[in-house]
This record gives C-alpha cells, structure tokens and sequence, in this order.
C-alpha cells in the first residue's frame, strides 16, 4: 500500500491552482498545490492584487478540510436515531413527501429558513437563493444577521437609503482611525473586507497615523493600537454621544462637501445636549477629557474614520450605535471621503431602478412577540418561541443552510429543544453536527476546492474595488452535488415537482431569464430596452452561478455591457486573471448611492431619534453584574472549524478571561473552574486570570461546546469546550432591529 502510494506520488505531476479562501471576509488569494485529488501544500498567492501572498492559519487548513474524513459525502435520512446513506432521488422524494403537506395545512410560513454565515461565502447559495426563497414564499426568514450586522444594515437602510450601501472603512489612506468593539487582528477584518490588516495596520502607524481602540478587552489589535481605552460593554451610545455633544459644543462640526445633503442636523445638535461628557463620563468607564480630546482629535484630523463592529452590534443598542458612528463621519466631514468612510463600487452592483425606496422595516412581525421584520428577514432570537407556541403562523417545518444555530444562537439550549420538536427539518451542510443531527434529511455538499468562488458580498464592502473569480480546483464528482443545484432540486420539491434530466436546465435557464427580463425594463441598465434572447444569446457557452455571475459582470459598472462596452468585463476577462483584478482605489460617490425619499442623508431619522429615550431609561440603573462577552481567536471559524486539528491543537481556548481584581473578590486563582449563570443557563468553565479584561468584566469564546451526543466531530468532540450561548439571553434584545445581545451579558460566577 506504502509503496503503490510512493509511486504514484513520485509519478504524478503536482499542479498549481489559484483561488481565494473561502473562509472569512478578508478573500485571500491562496496558491494550491495538488497531485491527483489531494492538496499536498497551500500558500499564499503572491501575484494576488489584493492579498499579495498573505495568508492566517486557517488559509492552510483547507488542506485538511478537504480532506476532513468527518465531512458528509452522502445525503443522508434519519430514522429515529439511526442515520442511512441515499440516493439524491431518495433524499429529494421524502423532502417532498414531508414539506409539501406541511406547507398545504399550515401554509408557508410554517416552514422557516436559517442561513448562515459560509452562505454569504458560497457563490452557488448567494446567486440560486433568491429564487429559492422566492418559491418558497415564507416570511418565517432567518439567518446570521441578527447575529451580527443587521444593525448596521438597517441603519444604513434608514439614513442613505439603502443597506445594500455599507460605508467602508478606507483604511490605506486614512490618518485616524477609531475602532469600536472590533478585533480584526483576529477576526482578520468584518463589513471592510482587506486581507492583512496586520500590515494596513503598521503602515497607517509608519505613516504618522494613528489606531484608537475602545474595547472592554485589551485584544491584540489593541495592543497594536497608539492608544487604547476600556469601555464599559453596551454604553458605546453614551460615549458616541459625548463625542457628538463635544463636536457641537466645541465648534468642531466641518460638513465639508457634504453641507447641502444633510436632513436632520439641528435635531442631531439638539438630541446629543442631554448627553455631555461629563454625564456619561462615569456610565461608559472613560474619562470626559479623554471623550473631548478623542472629538477633537477626530474633527482636527485631514482624514479620519470611526468603525465599528461586532461589539457595537451585538448589544443592546446596536442600531443606535451603528448610526451615531455615521453621524460622527458624517460632522467630521469623513463620509464619502478619501481617508475617511466610503462606498465601494463593486463590479457585480446593478444600476439602480428606483431612486427612492421606503425602508425595508416592520412590513410584517413574528408571531409571539411581534418583532419587526428587518429587511425580510426575522430575528434569530425569536426562533424558538416561533416553533414552540401552537396557532396559527408556527413554525412546523425548519431548513438549515450553512448554519448551526443550536450553538451560535442565543439561550441555544431552548433552541435544541425546539428543534427536536419541528415536524420536519433538512439540513444542507458539510458536517452532522450539533444543529444538524436534528434533521431529518441531510444534503450534504462539495469540498470548498470542488465549487467556483467570486465574494459577490465581500467586494461590496472592500476597501479597495476588487474582481476574482476562482474555478473549482477539483472537478465536481458525478455522485455530488453543489449547491445551486440542490437548491434548484428544493425549489422544484416545494412545488412538488421532481426535477428530471434536462428540468433542472429548465429552472436554470428560467433564473436567468427572470434576471434579464428585470434589467431590461431598468432605464438605467446599460442594457435598457434590449430583447430578452438576444442577452441569453450571448451568455449561451454558461450555465448555473457562471451564468449569472457573467451577467451581473457585464452589466456592472465595468462591464462589457454586451456590446456596448468592448473592452469592459466579463467572467471570461476574470478567467484570464486567475489571480484577480484590482479595479481600483474607492472613490466619493455619495450621489449616486443615496435613496432616502428626501435625497439627502437623514441624520436624525424619527425611527432611531424615538428610541434614544430607551437609552436613558437604560442607562438610569446599569446592573453591578459581572459582564460577559465574546472573543475570537484567529484559529477558529465561529462553530465549524474545530474538526480540523490543526486548529484546535495546543492550549484550552475556550477559558473566562477575567480580572485580577474580580478573580480575587470570588476567592479565584488560575487553575480553577468557575461555575457561570445566567437567567437562562449556566455553564462550567476554566479561568484565565488576565489585566487584559476591564474590571467588571469577563470574557469567553463563542462556537465551542461540541460534546452534544449523536454529532460526527471526531477531533471537535476532543476539543469540546463549553457552549457560551447557554448564557446569552434570547429575550433581551437590540429593540430596533431584533438583533441578538451576544455581548454584555450580566453574570455571576462562583467557584466550583
Ligand atoms: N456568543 C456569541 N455568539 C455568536 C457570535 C459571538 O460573537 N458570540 N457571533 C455571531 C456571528 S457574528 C455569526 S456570523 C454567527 C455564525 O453562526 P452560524 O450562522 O451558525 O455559522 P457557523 O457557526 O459558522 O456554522 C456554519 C455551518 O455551516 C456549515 N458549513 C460550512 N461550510 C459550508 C459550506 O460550504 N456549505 C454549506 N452548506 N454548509 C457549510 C458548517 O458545517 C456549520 O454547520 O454566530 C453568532 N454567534
Ligand atoms: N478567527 C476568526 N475570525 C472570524 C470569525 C471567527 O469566529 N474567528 N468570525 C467571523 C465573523 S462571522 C464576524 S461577524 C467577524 C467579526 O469581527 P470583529 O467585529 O472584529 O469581531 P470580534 O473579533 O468579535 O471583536 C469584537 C470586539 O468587541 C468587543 N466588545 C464586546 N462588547 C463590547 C461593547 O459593548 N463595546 C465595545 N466597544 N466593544 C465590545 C470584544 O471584546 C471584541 O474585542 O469575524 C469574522 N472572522
Ligand atoms: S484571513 Fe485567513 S481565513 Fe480569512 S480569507 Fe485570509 S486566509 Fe482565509
Ligand atoms: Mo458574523
């Protein structure tokens, strides 16, 4: 065996392929070293534009997840405990079998929907989804946003029009930058996709620029930072505040360019005087000379950006927090600014049909609690009471896609729960794992270096305009399936159709038609007017997601525009460039994003000004609890990577930092174990006494906690770690947005 093994390998020509990682924000170019099926080495991509040979550790372990013996090859049905391998034919007819009734008594909200975080990493998913959805028509949508950045998002949607227009850190050309509750030396960078912040980090600092922290963690990026400061979790908005009073009451408030494309300036003036620094000074743990001296360092700077990230979202006040940060951009003359925030000009965006769009918010609610929807989707949080209550609307049915909620969701443990409890579930995800093992049917799907990649998402909120498009590395095996097509197969089972032979080439085609049918009735489409066949005519060599990336290239601000643009882009241009293309620096473009109805920038929009009242009913009493939130470690990848041991290898990472002074006030040394509750759960966990944390403060890992029975993790269930969403509060909310709390959790903590 040895020896047939040697030979081969001897024998056989190592190839190299390029493609970028598919693993987080960043988009690195990766160099890929393959003999026959196997990865034998990877490294960075020196000639990519972007990333120009940077890589994180877990660039390298895609090796190992291709490889990963623990992946699902096979659909996969469970008869009560037992799990057998099938046929897609099989796996498709009991989808249908089980959905469609459910659909027919309960109607189509009854089947509910997470997406998670790799689906906006997946090309196939991104461009077949909506067509899925649409299909399926149920308003029972939820995904990692509310999770995350919907708070973002939804401020974005209210103050320029649109969520589909991020600001963007330009971080290349900046001389401030103050960061807020983000951590990208390990994150590797979120919502300002730029491989390699290490380096954009010293090279802002080597040209006489500066990084501010505000953390309650003293994270690695911190540590990198000029200055940094702690802050008390969740009184980010006192401090965003304070430092918009200081602007006003300190003359500092330049709108540059912008001057006549601002609603709302005098209510902002007004709103911010009941919050001068030397009120909240005391709430968020900071100085007021430090509050006024950060405002003016900020109005005083040629360039100069707030960020903020995770910390400011996933809090109580997320949405206010994410506004109040485009408020400061916008009076220190920052927004739409080289140096300052930007919007990026991504080369798939589609010209826009309207100008004017009321904001995607509250156009229906759940069920229980009536939460607004939030640019069509619902909140996670909300999840399980929507499966547990009987009547009309419940949830009957679950598919999962990307996702493991039962550990990234909060109060996860009321979740599993629920469900165990769903009439029906299916799973399209590459592991039986801990939300997984509860499904019924399981689609599993190919190997990253089987599939083609282009980040439609993450170039539209990169720092610099970017085009790459990778081929798969390894052709797709006869007896898999990607994932466009198993959801074309879905589309088709919702409607009780079986998809056969050239069917699935129907509702492909179908897609595309759809697609351009829409752009040509776009009079500001450069395809305006045009017939339907002459457009499919000259995407006649594609099909699936090459299809349709292909038009939206062409179509694109770059593009060919069929025709119309000789030398613009295509994806055979992109295939031309197996490394990607850089088109460019961002530029000011304010005017053509905004789609408020007043087209201006709505700096006090009556949506997030009524809810600053929230803020200070909150702020009147803060718990004296002990506060919990999360940290990321560069070798983890939210819950799903720890099955590859060469990330979860070495030290326990899964520890409670936490203070010095608070360990010593519980009696607490180093080696012990604490016992940690919330109102909704408690844990065991190991501390890791630290000057890192702020006093008052700890600090724990999310996506650990693999030692749930009936998953197939073998090296996870060896690293279990505890599952920190026992803890986070399903019921305690971002009220705006529904967006989970998953930071500034009170606590208590005893010895065990
Ligand atoms: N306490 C706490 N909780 C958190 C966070 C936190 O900071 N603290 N962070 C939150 C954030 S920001 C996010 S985004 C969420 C993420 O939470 P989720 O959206 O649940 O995403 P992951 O945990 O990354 O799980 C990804 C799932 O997709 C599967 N998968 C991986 N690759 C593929 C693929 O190519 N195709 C398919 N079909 N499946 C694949 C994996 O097996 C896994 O089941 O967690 C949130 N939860
Ligand atoms: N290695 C690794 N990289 C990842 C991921 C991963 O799990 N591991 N996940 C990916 C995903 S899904 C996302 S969304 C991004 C997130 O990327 P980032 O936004 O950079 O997220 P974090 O690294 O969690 O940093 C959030 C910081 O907020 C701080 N914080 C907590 N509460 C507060 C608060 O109330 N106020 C302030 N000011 N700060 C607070 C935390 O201490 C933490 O340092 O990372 C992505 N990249
Ligand atoms: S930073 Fe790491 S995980 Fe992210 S894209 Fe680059 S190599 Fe992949
Ligand atoms: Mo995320």
């Amino acid at each position: 065996m040895f020896m047939k093994n040697d030979i081969r390998k001897t024998s056989n020509p190592i190839n190299i392929r390029y493609r970028t990682c598919p693993l987080c924000e960043a988009t690195c170019g990766l160099e890929i070293h393959t003999q026959d099926r196997e990865v034998v080495h990877i490294k960075g991509d020196k000639l990519d534009p972007f990333s120009r040979g940077y890589l994180c550790p877990k660039g390298y372990s895609v090796k190992e997840l291709h490889s990963d013996p623990d992946r699902l090859q096979k659909p996969m049905i469970r008869r009560g405990q037992d799990w057998q391998e099938v046929s897609w034919e099989e796996a498709f007819s009991e989808i249908r079998m089980k959905l469609r009734p459910i659909i027919e008594e309960n109607g189509n909200d009854a089947v509910a929907v997470y997406l998670g975080n790799p689906t906006v990493h997946n090309l196939g998913l991104m461009l077949f989804m909506p067509m899925f959805l649409r299909t399926l028509g149920s308003r029972s949508i939820f995904s990692a946003s509310t999770l995350d950045q919907i708070p973002k998002q939804l401020s974005s949607e209210i103050m320029f029009g649109s969520d589909a227009n991020l600001p963007i850190p330009d971080i290349d050309h900046t001389d401030y930058l103050l960061m807020i509750g983000a951590n990208p030396l390990a994150s590797n960078g979120s919502l300002m996709t730029a491989p390699n912040m290490r380096g954009r980090i010293k090279a802002l600092k080597e040209r006489g620029g500066k990084l501010v922290v505000l953390d309650p963690v003293r994270t690695v990026t911190a540590k990198q930072a000029n200055e940094h400061h702690f802050i008390r979790p969740g009184t980010d908005a006192l401090f965003l505040f304070g430092v918009i009073y200081t602007l006003f009451d300190e003359n500092l408030v330049n709108l540059g360019k912008l001057g006549d494309l601002i609603n709302g300036l005098e209510k902002m003036k007004f709103l911010s005087k009941d919050f001068p620094p030397e009120v909240v000074s005391s709430k968020c743990g900071i100085p007021a000379e430090t509050i006024r001296r950060l405002a003016q360092d900020l109005a005083k700077a040629q360039k100069a950006i707030v960020y903020g990230r995770m910390g400011t979202c996933t809090q109580l006040f997320g949405t206010m927090n994410s506004w109040l940060i485009d408020v400061i951009n916008v009076l220190t003359g920052n927004l739409d600014c080289e140096g300052g925030v930007m919007f990026p000009n991504p080369a798939t965006r589609r010209a826009l049909s309207k100008r004017v769009r009321k904001p995607r918010y509250n156009r229906y609610q759940t069920n229980i609690r009536n939460l607004p929807e939030v640019l069509g989707e619902l909140p996670v949080s909300s999840l399980a009471e929507e499966i547990e209550n009987p009547g009309p609307g419940q949830v009957k049915a679950f598919i999962s896609i990307a996702g493991n909620p039962a550990l990234s969701a909060p109060n996860s443990q009321r979740l599993n729960d629920a469900l165990e409890k769903v009439d029906f579930m299916v799973s399209i995800d590459c592991y039986l794992n801990e939300t997984t093992r509860n499904a019924h049917v399981i689609l599993p799907v190919p190997s990253p270096l089987e599939k083609s990649h282009y980040d439609i998402t993450f170039y539209s909120l990169a720092i610099r305009n970017i085009a790459h498009y990778s081929p798969p590395v390894f052709d797709l095996p006869r007896e898999k399936m990607d994932e466009w097509e198993i959801l074309l197969h879905l589309t088709a089972a919702v409607n009780e159709q079986v998809i056969e032979g050239d069917q699935r080439k129907t509702l492909d085609d179908f897609t595309i038609k759809e697609l351009i049918k829409h752009e040509i009735k776009n009079q500001n489409s450069p395809i305006y007017g045009k017939d339907v066949y002459e457009i499919l005519d000259f995407l006649k060599d594609r099909s699936g997601p090459e299809r349709l990336l292909d038009f939206y290239l062409r179509v694109g601000p770059y593009g060919d525009h069929f025709g119309g643009n000789p030398d613009g882009l295509s994806l055979s241009v992109l295939e031309d460039h197996p490394h990607g293309l850089d088109l460019g620096a961002l530029h000011p473009r304010i005017k053509d994003i905004l789609q408020t109805s007043s087209g201006k920038i709505e700096l006090a929009p009556s949506l997030l000004v009524e809810d600053v009242d929230r803020l200070r009913e909150t702020i009147k009493t803060l718990p004296d609890n002990l506060l919990l939130v999360g940290r990321r470690d560069l070798r983890s990848n939210n819950s799903w990577m720890h099955n590859l041991p060469v990330l979860v290898k070495g030290e326990e990472r899964c520890t409670l930092w936490i203070h010095p002074d608070d360990a010593r006030r519980l009696d607490l040394i180093n080696e012990h174990r604490v016992l940690v509750q919330s109102r909704t759960g408690q844990i065991v966990v190991p501390i890791h006494m630290t000057e890192d944390v702020m006093p008052g403060t700890v600090s724990l890992p999310h996506g650990w906690g693999h030692n749930l029975p009936g998953t197939r993790l073998k090296v996870a269930k060896k690293h279990a770690g505890t599952n920190v969403n026992i803890l986070t509060d399903e019921q305690v909310i971002d009220k705006i947005s529904g967006n989970a709390v998953l930071n500034g959790v009170p606590v208590s903590i005893e010895k065990v």
